[in-house]
């Protein structure tokens, strides 16, 4: 399945605030690497103070910061003070949001709006209504939604092997981010095929095994990193060297 030169080039000219930030970013530190911060030093619940410490130390290697439930579990409301106080850096919310359209558009209005995210994941099985509706929110507040097409985990079977349907059910609703494994090195290339305009960003680098350099052969653009940074005694040092093997 490919997607057609017309929806691929009218995917490429709507990059979004968000992508647009994420590449002027990965230009400046020259890192692929979107830091997800669902534990701090291996601690489950962690501070405000923790949080913006891990990211200072990391920051130049480093293009974005993901934060999920785990993160507005430790820090609730004090995300968005964390989204200000690094207004540099674009915030990816991956709450997976899974709901119908009037749901999903609260939950995504409060994660852009009020929590100051710039992109939020969002599962391409809800189908294309909920699709196009969840990307009509996010250009209300200027952000951009990813689209989950495949995950990382062991078992991910039922929804792996629906995602080529996934990928054109995401172009058809004007979504051209897509989330697709890292584990999975061959998934990589068919979206890469399937959708070449595609933005693809790839989580279970590191501890889940996926490579660095195999995900960005296979045409990955951003890599998904958490434990490999955050659970390191010397995160900035870690992050440095997931860096230097992506270059
Ligand atoms: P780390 N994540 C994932 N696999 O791991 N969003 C997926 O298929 C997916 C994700 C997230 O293993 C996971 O929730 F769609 O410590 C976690 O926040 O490097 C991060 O990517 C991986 O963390």
């Amino acid at each position: 399945m490919l997607i057609t030169r017309s929806e691929s080039s009218a995917l490429g000219s709507c990059l979004g605030p968000f992508i647009k930030r994420l590449e002027k970013n990965r230009e400046k530190s020259g890192s692929r690497i979107v830091l997800a911060l669902d534990s701090v030093g291996g601690k489950e619940r962690y501070s405000f103070e923790d949080a913006a410490r891990l990211i200072s130390e990391v920051s130049p290697w480093i293009c974005s910061v993901k934060l999920g439930l785990p993160a507005y579990f430790s820090l609730g409301r004090d995300v968005s003070k964390l989204t200000s106080v690094f207004e540099g850096i674009p915030f990816l919310a991956d709450f997976k949001t899974a709901d119908i359209p009037h749901t999903n558009q609260l939950i995504l209005g409060y994660l852009f709006g009020e929590l100051g995210f710039g992109g939020a994941i969002v599962h391409a099985f809800i189908g294309p209504t909920a699709l196009s509706s969840a990307r009509e929110v996010a250009e209300l507040h200027g952000a951009e939604v990813l689209s989950l097409v495949g995950m990382s985990h062991l078992g991910a079977d039922l929804l792996n092997s629906n995602m080529d349907n996934m990928i054109k059910l995401s172009a058809g609703a004007g979504i051209s981010s897509l989330v697709v494994p890292s584990t999975l090195p061959e998934m990589i290339s068919r979206a890469r095929r399937s959708a070449p305009s595609s933005q693809i960003f790839s989580p279970g680098v590191g501890v889940q095994g996926g490579s660095p350099r195999t995900t960005l052969d296979a045409g990955a653009d951003y890599l998904i990193v958490g434990r490999s940074i955050t659970g390191s005694d010397h995160p900035a040092t870690s992050a440095m060297e997931m860096c230097r093997q992506c270059n």
